[in-house]
């Protein structure tokens, strides 16, 4: 492991790089505070608005069903104050330097990430495995993720990284679960860093660089998303594509609907 305070990933050598505080505290708290009011809960401006999200999201879970628990997930990363956060101006400049373009899109969804046993669904851990990011994007090997913590990721909820991990190409890994999870083995080589970030700050990574979570008892929330660089060779053979997809949710429809569409 790495030392965590004395270590500083360059993102070209290591395949990872961090950023403090570049979000602005206001989109962030107006992102909290929308997950609350989505939630039927009153925000408390004069209080910490993470726990109260922690509280108004456990007390939705517990009095909803799963599938209306998971269709809120898919709301809030839906949300507008999602895609402002992905779209701050610091983000943009660094996601420029970073991929050496000025000519970037982003052309996948981004991403509502949760950990804390408490949220925890079924047998599966919330807790994402080591893993690269390519395989689920297949966009090009350039692609920058970029993951920027809400709460909770000051200490355990961080992320790992295996520093370097990128320069070793696309990595052999087992079948998709929630990731396609690669055997600890394959990535021994490379140290762990493990840095703890706060509220504001971003992490911006190669979609080559194997990275993992922890399954953590505390709630932590994160969103990320991915910045392509619309000059890249390698993407424009795959024709401007992503695996990350939407598809149309036939399940989305109300029994009326379904009669007026009969399919
Ligand atoms: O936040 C997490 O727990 C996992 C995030 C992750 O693996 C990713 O952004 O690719």
């Amino acid at each position: 492991m790495l030392n965590e305070t004395n270590y500083f990933p360059d993102y070209a050598r290591d395949g990872v790089q961090y950023f403090e505080g570049i979000i602005p505290d206001r989109l962030i708290s107006e992102l909290l505070s929308e997950i609350i009011a989505l939630c039927g809960r009153k925000v408390d401006l004069s209080k910490n608005l993470f726990p109260q999200v922690e509280g108004a999201l456990f007390d939705y879970l517990n009095s909803n069903s799963k599938s209306d628990y998971l269709a809120l997930l898919r709301a809030i990363k839906a949300s507008v104050r999602v895609k402002q956060v992905s779209i701050t101006p610091s983000v943009i400049s660094k996601a420029q330097k970073l991929l050496n373009s000025h000519h970037i899109s982003q052309r996948s969804d981004p991403v509502l990430h949760i950990t804390g046993k408490k949220f925890q669904l079924s047998d599966l851990s919330l807790a994402a495995p080591w893993h690269q990011d390519w395989p689920a994007l297949r966009t090009s090997t350039h692609t920058l993720v970029v993951w920027v913590p809400l709460g909770g990721a000051r200490d355990k909820g961080a992320l790992s990284f295996k520093v370097g991990s990128h320069q070793n190409g696309i990595i052999n890994s087992g079948d998709v679960q929630t990731v396609y999870s690669i055997d600890d083995k394959e990535i021994s080589d490379f140290n762990t860093l493990h840095q703890g970030m706060l509220e504001g700050d971003a992490v911006f990574f190669n979609s080559l660089t194997a990275h993992s979570s922890q399954n953590t008892d505390e709630f932590r929330m994160a969103i990320s998303f991915r910045f392509e660089d619309l000059t890249c060779p390698e993407w424009r053979k795959r024709q401007f594509t992503t695996s990350q997809s939407i598809v149309i949710d036939k399940r989305a429809l109300t029994g009326e609907e379904k009669d007026i569409f009969h399919k």
